[in-house]
């Protein structure tokens, strides 16, 4: 069973997973993890400041990370992991662009990187290509209003609805 957790930079996927991970039996891997271990860069975008990530050849390393996993629960979390094309939950964690600016200004990154995320939160990039690959099997959880805490509680509540039910005839 797999999960990926997506979102705008900023709306707390790191924070989120990391406390997720604590709180059930699952395996954690993160984009930013894969960048580490694995040549998966095609460049670095320098007016924005950021690797640009081959999400093509992510693709058979996370195959093979999900089939060493076997049945265990595995979080693939990342902005991008929504172009990972299978998967059996998709959650987009979203965060008030007023909030989400004062995130990204605390990380010191140019002043145009900074817009084009807000920009990005404020049409919904993330769902949308999550909404493109996956379908309705896509969720959204609001999280300007919640701890980090509270959205991993969210997110176990998501998953344990998964397993109960999974073909996925919920209304949530
Ligand atoms: P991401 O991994 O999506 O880039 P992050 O986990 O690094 O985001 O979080 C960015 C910052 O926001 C970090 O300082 C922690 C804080 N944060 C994340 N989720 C939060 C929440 N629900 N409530 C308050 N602060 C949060």
């Amino acid at each position: 069973m797999m999960i990926i957790i997506t979102g705008t930079p900023g709306t707390g996927k790191t924070t989120v997973t990391k406390i997720l991970k604590n709180k059930i039996n699952a395996k954690l891997i993160s984009i930013n993890s894969l960048l580490e271990s694995y040549d998966l860069t095609l460049g670095t975008d320098e007016v924005r400041g950021y690797k640009i990530v081959d999400t093509i050849e992510m693709i058979p390393i996370v195959n093979k990370i999900r089939k060493e996993c076997g049945d265990n629960l595995l979080i693939f979390e990342g902005h991008l992991a929504q172009d990972y094309p299978s998967s059996d939950m998709v959650v987009v964690l979203r965060c008030n662009p007023d909030i989400l600016k004062k995130r990204l200004d605390s990380r010191n990154w140019p002043e145009k990187k900074v817009k084009e995320n807000v920009s990005a939160e404020i049409l919904g990039v993330c769902t949308s290509e999550s909404y493109e690959t996956y379908g309705d099997i896509v969720q959204e959880v609001e999280t300007s209003n919640l701890t980090p805490d509270e959205v991993a509680d969210i997110l176990i509540d998501i998953i344990n609805k998964k397993i109960e039910y999974p073909l996925g005839i919920i209304d949530y």
